[in-house]
């Protein structure tokens, strides 16, 4: 049920792969979005929040209800996300140690579900340098970064390929709520 909502957020939302602000190198994953704003980013613009796919131009569908009704359920939020940022992982994608920081509110947590093969996560404090945890997230796992850990530094060290059959292209899917506004 969900996989079937993201198949169709992808259909009319293509894929596409950002790149780095002010080098231009390109992201290993590939992302979409869904929702009133997507989180995009280019050599040019840099990361930032906009309402519309940097491709095609056209606006983001809508965040399909099955994932309103997860954040209503999980977040602790009385508002809804204004974004799904939809990451998709081949076998040799990882996403750098970074924190999700481009959003005003921080009052709310950002809440993710991963579909697909196991990754490797690993989650530190807020400053860079902090220690960090690793672990395994597995298809359905879902990682929320809310309260002391929300600006927590965090990323994507490596796919495990093969240890899923849920997508049948293989890698992974990981999809992230955030609620972008100030209430
Ligand atoms: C990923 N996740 O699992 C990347 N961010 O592919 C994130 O960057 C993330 O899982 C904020 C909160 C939870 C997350
Ligand atoms: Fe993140």
């Amino acid at each position: 049920m969900l996989l079937g909502a993201v198949r169709c957020v992808i259909a009319t939302a293509p894929l596409y792969r950002p790149t780095m602000p002010r080098t231009g190198k390109p992201f290993s994953v590939t992302m979409t979005n869904c929702g009133g704003l997507g989180w995009v980013s280019d050599k040019d613009g840099g990361y930032r929040y906009q309402a519309t796919h940097p491709v095609t131009g056209r606006p983001w569908p809508p965040i399909p209800p099955v994932l309103l009704a997860l954040w209503d359920a999980l977040s602790g939020y009385p508002a809804p996300p204004e974004a799904c940022l939809v990451n998709v992982y081949g076998a040799d994608a990882k996403l750098g140690s970074h924190a999700d920081t481009d959003e005003l509110e921080f009052a709310a947590p950002v809440l993710s579900v991963s579909l697909g093969d196991v990754a490797t996560f690993h989650v530190g404090g807020t400053r860079r340098s902090d220690p960090k945890v690793r672990m395994r997230l597995h298809s359905g796992d879902v990682v929320i970064l809310g309260g002391a850990s929300r600006r927590a530094y965090h990323g994507i060290d490596r796919i495990h390929p093969g240890t899923s059959d849920l997508l049948a292209e293989g890698g992974r899917i990981n999809l992230t709520l955030r609620r972008v506004m100030l209430r």
